[in-house]
């Protein structure tokens, strides 16, 4: 079994959540987002539940850091709800300042590195009103938040992370329809396409102006296999890999987006795009990874661009239905090394499973869930030793959440939430996580 001390000197282990997923947004003075309103409208979520009450995490924050302290873990990886901040995108709750200002605060006292993210997702809806990112009037807005937000918190965290998974904000919301605003709109989506990065770059430009550093991006990679070895799914996959896993690193690192990914989307850009480029390709201090799965991609010939569908894979699923491919992990860490970022610090931000757990007394037992947290450790271990810098690694997620439009059926926590009691009992995966991450072995 593999512990801390397989790992560099300084590395950071941790777990991650996202506000939206555990605060709840009833309380506060927290405005509405767009995941109220997309909640809402049947069809979208899974008995259509929201994040109003989720985890209750704002008022139960002390005990989930404890949580965290209490397994040796080094860094947490949290979000600040730009709703919570800003109920109407714009003007400064001071009770939802006060409350990250308190979170930071008690992560400092029990030793947590914080490693905030600045946009997990809750666009206040006075903004999603306005077209959200298809708007480009919002890159600027959530600059804004930003210097705000920073000039509070920005002397005591760790890093923060400008966007989490741009592909989901922009493709999965705008071009798949299955997250908020739901839309299924070519346009829509090469615009989210350009304008997420477009507010990564501004929100760069203001806090290196602050003096701030440790800014990076969380990027997410699905490995794209094509189904079979013919031309056509080879074009498939290849065109699903430029969507997914080229187009914002490769805007951000080498100031343009790949060719196939251009081929469907230039037409529908916003002018001048081109002009953009400069801000979006601001030097990084770090990069995150999240990896889940990969996906079998076939040639989908007469079906609109990009005319590809995924075909079933051979091996175990999660609760998601998603592959178990740890393999994929030590590919993007060693891709992103070698392709874009060289010597660059590079964070796994996000890596788990959902599982069908079952709680039984005081026991939830997830050997399924162990396996898979230690053979992504063990792919970590080895794109480290194959030259990759990765320097931390954030478990997906502390607690069972609010798993967006899966509500609150898919469980992907170290920590088992009853959502009637609001009851934490850690499962069986915390506790071998603890164990390997103990300081005096
Ligand atoms: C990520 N996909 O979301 C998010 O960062 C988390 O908020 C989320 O809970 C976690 O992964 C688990 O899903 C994703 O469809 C959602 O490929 C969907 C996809 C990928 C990531």
């Amino acid at each position: 079994m593999l512990s801390r001390f397989d790992f560099p000197e300084g590395f950071v282990f941790g777990a991650a959540t996202a506000a939206y997923q555990i605060e709840g947004s009833g309380f506060g003075g927290c405005g509405p987002c767009h995941w109220d309103t997309f909640a809402a409208t049947p069809g979208n979520v899974v008995r259509a539940e929201d994040g109003s009450r989720a985890c209750d995490h704002y008022h139960r924050w002390g005990n989930d850091l404890d949580l965290l302290r209490a397994a040796n873990m080094d860094g947490y990886r949290f979000s600040t709800s730009w709703a919570r901040v800003m109920p109407d995108g714009v003007t400064v709750n001071p009770e939802g300042m006060a409350f990250y200002d308190r979170l930071v605060d008690g992560m400092l006292e029990r030793g947590l590195k914080p490693f905030q993210t600045l946009y997990h997702w809750e666009m206040p809806s006075a903004l999603a009103d306005k077209g959200g990112w298809t708007n480009r009037d919002t890159c600027h807005r959530f600059a804004d938040f930003a210097g705000k937000i920073t000039e509070v918190l920005g002397d005591r965290v760790a890093s923060i992370a400008t966007i989490n998974e741009p592909w989901c904000v922009a493709w999965l919301s705008h071009f798949l329809g299955v997250h908020a605003p739901g839309l299924r709109d070519i346009r829509a989506a090469s615009r989210a396409m350009h304008h997420i990065l477009l507010a990564h770059g501004l929100a760069v430009e203001r806090l290196r102006g602050m003096g701030q550093d440790n800014l990076g991006i969380v990027l997410n990679f699905d490995y794209c296999q094509p189904a079979t070895d013919s031309a056509g799914d080879r074009r498939a996959a290849g065109v699903q890999d430029a969507i997914f896993n080229r187009w914002f690193i490769e805007g951000i690192t080498k100031g343009t987006y790949p060719a196939e990914a251009l081929e469907g989307l230039a037409p529908h850009m916003p002018e001048n795009w081109q002009d953009d480029m400069a801000v979006i390709g601001q030097k990084l201090d770090w990069l995150g990874v999240n990896y889940y799965t990969r996906h079998i991609h076939a040639d989908a010939p007469g079906t609109a661009w990009p005319a590809t569908r995924d075909v079933a894979g051979p091996l175990d699923k999660t609760q998601m239905g998603w592959e178990i491919f740890p393999d994929g992990l030590h590919h993007f860490l060693t891709r992103m090394a070698r392709d874009y970022v060289g010597d660059l610090p590079i964070f796994v931000t996000e890596n788990g499973m959902a599982n069908a757990d079952v709680i039984n007394g005081a026991e939830v037992t997830d050997q399924v869930r162990t396996d898979f947290l230690f053979a992504h450790l063990a792919a970590t271990k080895r794109a480290i030793a194959d030259g990759a810098n990765v320097q931390g690694f954030f478990y997906w997620s502390l607690l069972d959440n609010y798993e967006w439009a899966e509500g609150y059926e898919k469980r992907f926590g170290l920590v088992h939430v009853d959502f009637d009691s609001l009851a934490r009992v850690p499962k069986s995966s915390y506790h071998a996580l603890a164990r390997a991450l103990a300081r005096n072995d």
